[in-house]
């Protein structure tokens, strides 16, 4: 058994909403959704968040526009400020820091802090959390929601179940009747599709799943039946860290033969940027820096990086630069074996694939288009105009 920790989980009360609310406060009070145009209710695209009054009308994250619009039309509708909203997630943070060193920052506006050595300083964990939205709102004018508790798992609910402006603290001694009566979706892991086949097993609350033995759930669910048996019980010894992260993401390919042209070596990099920067996308993550790996015939390994100097998910962007790298490094006249390209520094970023920013409409139209395909017919489907005369793409082997 690990001793006892004193874990917080914070979030943010409707982030971009409630920013864009206190940037005009003409909008305070009323309903604000963040997201697409809806352009009289014929918009495409989707809700990014809205304010608690426009979900009092039934409006919520990742609904299409549309039928937001349906729902509120009077509603201040609003295209998200990334870089604003980046700004102020940055403030929350610094601001954590000098709470706890030991900080886990999940999303734009939602971060894990172990306070279990920090909480005496501030007169125990009470009083701590309740100092900490004072000073997120002092600074901000926002309100954030906490949960704290003995792990990640039961801390990330107790943050949710009060919102907004909430604070819920659960004790080791408490977890058991605080997670008992809750809905089993609140499993991390539990989908759509699981939700049915634990109610066939007359599960319907996290205590039904708890009754069960491990090894019977293991039998009926395979591996994860253990991994739903120990959240269950309360049992999550994941440590707060920044390394749980995803720390950097790449894509790299091994030729089939060596390679000596650089032209078709160009491709390649096109290739892996397209494919890198739509995964980007995908996951909502945005690198500062990018590096290019290179393995020559000998088997010899070199890596280059830049940093863009700022954070970008945009293949365009990123290609520029690789190529840059690529066509300074001097290979001494040898064939390539392998190519990579990879980004880290990586920050969650604050638009969805097809939410992104005004300011970088046109750059990125290109990756959205190819996006929309892509998600239609498979990654396969597209290929940039720089590869469209290459026949051999397919014998790339595509490493992850
Ligand atoms: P959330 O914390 O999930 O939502 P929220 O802060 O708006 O509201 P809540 O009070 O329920 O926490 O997400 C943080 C921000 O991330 C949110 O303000 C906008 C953005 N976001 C999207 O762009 N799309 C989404 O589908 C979700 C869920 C969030
Ligand atoms: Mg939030």
């Amino acid at each position: 058994m690990t001793s006892t920790r004193t874990i917080m989980h914070l979030d943010m009360d409707a982030f971009f909403a409630a920013i864009e609310q206190q940037d005009h406060p003409q909008w305070l009070g009323k309903p604000v959704v963040v997201g697409a145009d809806p352009k009289g209710g014929k918009g495409r695209g989707v809700v990014s968040t809205c304010s608690y009054e426009a979900r009092a009308y039934g409006i919520r994250s990742a609904m299409p526009i549309s039928k937001a619009y349906r729902l509120c039309p009077t509603a201040v509708y609003v295209l998200p400020r990334g870089h604003r909203y980046a700004e102020v997630s940055r403030q929350i943070m610094s601001l954590l820091r000098e709470f706890s060193p030991d900080i886990e920052q999940i999303s734009i506006d939602e971060a894990f802090v172990d306070i279990t050595s920090t909480q005496k300083l501030f007169g125990g964990a009470e009083k701590m959390a309740k100092e900490i939205k004072s000073k997120i709102y002092e600074k901000t004018k926002l309100t954030a929601s906490i949960g704290i508790a003995p792990n990640k798992f039961v801390a990330k609910i107790a943050s949710d179940l009060r919102k907004p402006d909430g604070l819920v603290i659960v004790s080791a001694e408490e977890m058991p009747s605080f997670l008992a009566p809750l809905e089993i979706s609140r499993l991390w892991g539990v989908g759509l599709k699981t939700v049915p086949q634990l109610q066939a097993m007359g599960i319907y609350t996290i205590g039904d799943l708890a009754r069960y033995s491990q090894q019977q759930l293991i039998e009926r669910l395979g591996s994860i039946g253990a991994h739903f048996w120990r959240l269950a019980n309360g049992i999550d010894d994941r440590p707060v860290a920044e390394t749980d992260m995803v720390k950097s993401i790449s894509r790299e390919t091994t030729f089939p033969e060596d390679v000596e042209d650089a032209a078709q070596l160009r491709d390649c990099l096109l290739y892996l940027c397209d494919d890198l920067s739509y995964e980007m996308r995908r996951k909502r993550l945005k690198g500062r820096t990018i590096t290019l790996k290179i393995r020559l015939e000998d088997f010899s390994t070199f890596t280059r990086s830049q940093s863009l100097g700022h954070t970008t998910d945009i293949c365009e962007e990123m290609f520029r630069c690789v190529e840059k790298m690529f066509n300074n490094f001097d290979r001494g006249g040898k064939r390539v074996r392998l190519l990579g390209v990879a980004m880290s520094q990586l920050q969650g970023s604050e638009v969805q694939l097809e939410l992104f920013a005004e300011e970088d409409e046109k750059r990125t139209k290109l990756d959205r288009v190819m996006d929309q395909v892509r998600q239609k017919f498979g990654s396969d489907a597209i290929q940039r105009a720089g590869l469209l005369h290459k026949k051999h793409d397919s014998d790339w082997i595509r490493e992850r």
